[in-house]
């Protein structure tokens, strides 16, 4: 067995990890980021530029989550911090309607042509919740798809795994979920129409709508097969049920418009998230002006938010999505160009190191799937060795190049990453591929 790389030192982080588990459960934020997947201390991160992160101990790292997805021109990109700079200069926050609002909305709608009217919010978690109230109301309806290994935020009527039948009912996916609630979902598996359309015949009438990653993110990257969303378009639509499009995740991601333009969907509701707000938090609910005048103060659906369209968040969001309107045409191609060198050149050296794994990509968002069987749901994921994949990631990770830290999740490539950042992923993998075979 080859020598393992050298861990860095990491006793800053050691120190204020500590430090955070007096106040934060498992000393984080959110839950993902305490490692508990992969295994070992999460180092704490002091800053970031372009592809790079660097931890509390000056160790650098290539960062491959890229805050879970916002950072897709990279960290600290200039026109970008400059423009939050000069709006925090005039006030953080003002609770009443601005121009950078409808600066940023013409953008969204610009590439999003589904979108005839929009509301901002702080979080995806606050844009799915509303578009399914909205949903319920504009249908009078009560039941909600979903598919497993699919994630839109944490409100409860989400937080739902698949019953013990297709037909059946959803089952709490996470304690503090009432069965009434999670009853009110079906989880249903990804990239099987039949199941849908089982699901419409077994509950006619009461459907109200379907929510789907058109993309999977959350179970590792699972894109949709030929097919499918289009078929999931006519099927709810012939249902009079209503097609939300979550683009929280692959919004301005695989395309300008998203997974809406890549595959030719044209939803009723679209959520976004991430990069729309340029690493500040804003979440978007929008779709059919039929649908979205039925809010307040128009109409009897409430859904409210004091940071709404923070003028902060929406500084970033415009220089962020400004900047990608601005030069689209490199940038997507020289995402994909740059995705598939890195994926299918650790892929290579996976086969040269005799270890299972199966690729799933789509432009720069994609996942290395510790298996040698093809990922098309979330069953298939879940046969992945993720112990392995826990020994991959740490010793990805002490030779600077930091992968999301759990199997279930996808990597992410910005325009900050080039020839030199592929060249080291790639001869880092050659490593590590060497540990994952067992300890
Ligand atoms: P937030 O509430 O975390 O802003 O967004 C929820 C959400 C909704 N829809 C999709 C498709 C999403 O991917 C997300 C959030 N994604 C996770 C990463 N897989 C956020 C990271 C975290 O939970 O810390």
């Amino acid at each position: 067995m080859s020598s393992k790389p050298p861990v860095p030192t990491r006793t800053r982080s050691q120190a204020l990890q500590l430090s955070a588990e007096r106040f934060f459960p498992g000393g984080v934020n959110s839950p993902v980021r305490a490692f508990r997947a992969v295994g070992g201390a999460p180092p704490f991160i002091q800053s970031a530029a372009g592809a790079y992160l660097t931890d509390a101990d000056g160790n650098r790292y290539i960062d491959y989550f890229g805050s879970w997805g916002p950072m897709i021109l990279g960290h600290a990109l200039p026109p970008v911090v400059e423009a939050i700079q000069r709006a925090a200069a005039n006030s953080a926050s003002f609770g009443a309607s601005t121009a950078a609002e409808v600066d940023l909305a013409e953008r969204i709608v610009a590439c999003y042509p589904a979108i005839e009217k929009m509301r901002f919010v702080s979080s995806g978690t606050e844009a799915t919740m509303s578009a399914i109230r909205l949903a319920r109301a504009a249908t009078r309806r009560k039941i909600i798809i979903k598919f497993e290994g699919c994630y839109h935020g944490h409100a409860d009527g989400l937080l739902v795994k698949a019953g013990s039948g297709l037909a059946t009912f959803g089952i709490p996916g996470s304690a503090g979920v009432p069965e009434e609630v999670a009853g009110l979902t079906h989880a249903l598996p990804y990239n099987d129409i039949a199941a849908i359309e089982a699901a419409f015949d077994a509950h006619p009438d009461v459907i109200a709508a379907v929510i789907i990653e058109p993309i999977v993110g959350n179970a590792g990257c699972i894109p949709p097969a030929p097919g499918y969303l289009a078929a999931l378009r006519a099927l709810t639509r012939r249902e009079g049920a209503l097609l939300i499009v979550d683009e929280v995740m692959t919004g301005f991601r695989v395309a300008l418009g998203g997974a809406c333009q890549l595959y030719e969907i044209d939803p009723d509701l679209i959520t976004l998230g991430k990069i729309v707000g340029g690493g500040l938090p804003v979440g978007v609910f929008g779709g059919k002006r039929k649908y979205m005048d039925q809010l307040a103060p128009l109409g009897p659906v409430y859904q409210a938010g004091t940071l709404s369209g923070n003028p902060l968040a929406m500084a970033a969001g415009i220089a962020t999505i400004s900047y990608l309107q601005a030069h689209a045409e490199e940038i997507y191609p020289q995402l994909e160009a740059t995705s598939k060198a890195v994926f299918e050149g650790v892929a290579a050296e996976a086969v040269a190191a005799g270890v299972p794994l199966t690729t799933n990509r789509v432009g720069s968002m994609g996942t290395w799937f510790f298996t040698p069987d093809p990922v098309t749901n979330y069953e298939e994921a879940a046969k992945s060795d993720t112990a392995a994949f826990g020994r991959f990631h740490r010793a990805m990770l002490d030779q600077g190049i930091w992968l999301p830290p759990s199997q279930f999740e996808a990597a992410f490539l910005s325009t900050a990453h080039g020839k030199e950042e592929i060249a080291a992923t790639i001869a880092a993998a050659s490593q590590a591929f060497k540990f994952v075979q067992g300890e």
